[in-house]
């Protein structure tokens, strides 16, 4: 299968990191291609930079997944903590479209009856609030927590920032009395499996979390459904900048 993912952010190395967290899971058949939108913020860190990076998510599945697309995907993941513009990629495509946050809060659900999450910015933890609640997992977190790591100090995979998520999770795992960690950005990938490693309990990355349900999905056929909210965008002009987004 030909999984789509897309990096929110635009920052290449990020987007090469997290295609390479996404490939090492995939099962043999499946072909990641790890994009990012040509215009927006290079991290996403607090409600601006994810409001415009919505608008790239939306400008990527439009060129890439929509009714003109030249080589459709069989499903996309959106790899940003945020799902920015989750709803928006399902109106786009009937092919399954998952979010990295919402992944891995049902698989860490599946693994433990409490987990906490441990992000980047503590300016970042209301977002992830916001979807817990959205979701309806609020009842399955314990906690979400900061542990001030720029996102982009992460672009090379993060191994510099190892020992502070450690520790971090270590105190959300007592204070919380959670089982499992789930890691609160995409540029966290590469350090889930040493962090297993390291904390003895289940620890989960969305990406790869979001290619396994994503496989999952197309494996028995499934799609996002067309009937009510997630019907095609009803036909419409858009002007300026946004004019080629129109149906
Ligand atoms: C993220 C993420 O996953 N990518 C990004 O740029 N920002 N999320 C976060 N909580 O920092």
């Amino acid at each position: 299968m030909k999984l789509l993912v897309i990096n929110p952010n635009t920052s290449a190395a990020m987007t090469e990191a997290i295609g390479r967290a996404a490939q090492a899971v995939a099962a043999p058949g499946t072909v990641v291609r790890a994009v990012c939108p040509d215009f927006g913020p290079r991290s996403i860190e607090g409600h601006f930079d994810e409001t415009v990076a919505a608008a790239g998510v939306a400008a990527v599945m439009r060129r890439e997944a929509g009714p003109e697309a030249a080589d459709p995907p069989d499903a996309v993941v959106i790899a940003c903590f945020g799902d920015p513009g989750l709803a928006a990629a399902r109106e786009v495509s009937g092919a399954p479209v998952i979010g990295v946050a919402e992944a891995a809060f049902h698989a860490a659900s599946f693994l433990a009856t409490g987990f906490s999450v441990v992000t980047t910015m503590t300016r970042t933890c209301v977002i992830a609030e916001h979807l817990l609640h959205a979701y309806g997992f609020d009842r399955r977190c314990r906690g979400v927590h900061g542990t001030d790591i720029p996102v982009l100090d992460l672009e090379d995979g993060g191994a510099g920032c190892v020992d502070r998520i450690e520790a971090v999770s270590r105190e959300a795992l007592a204070r919380d009395r959670s089982g499992a960690i789930v890691l609160g950005c995409a540029g966290m990938a590469a350090l889930c499996e040493e962090l297993t490693h390291r904390l003895g309990v289940p620890v989960i990355d969305g990406v790869s979390a979001g290619v396994k349900f994503a496989e999952a999905l197309v494996g028995l056929g499934l799609r996002t459904s067309a009937q009510g909210d997630y019907a095609r965008p009803l036909p419409k002009e858009y002007v300026g900048w946004a004019a080629p987004l129109g149906w």
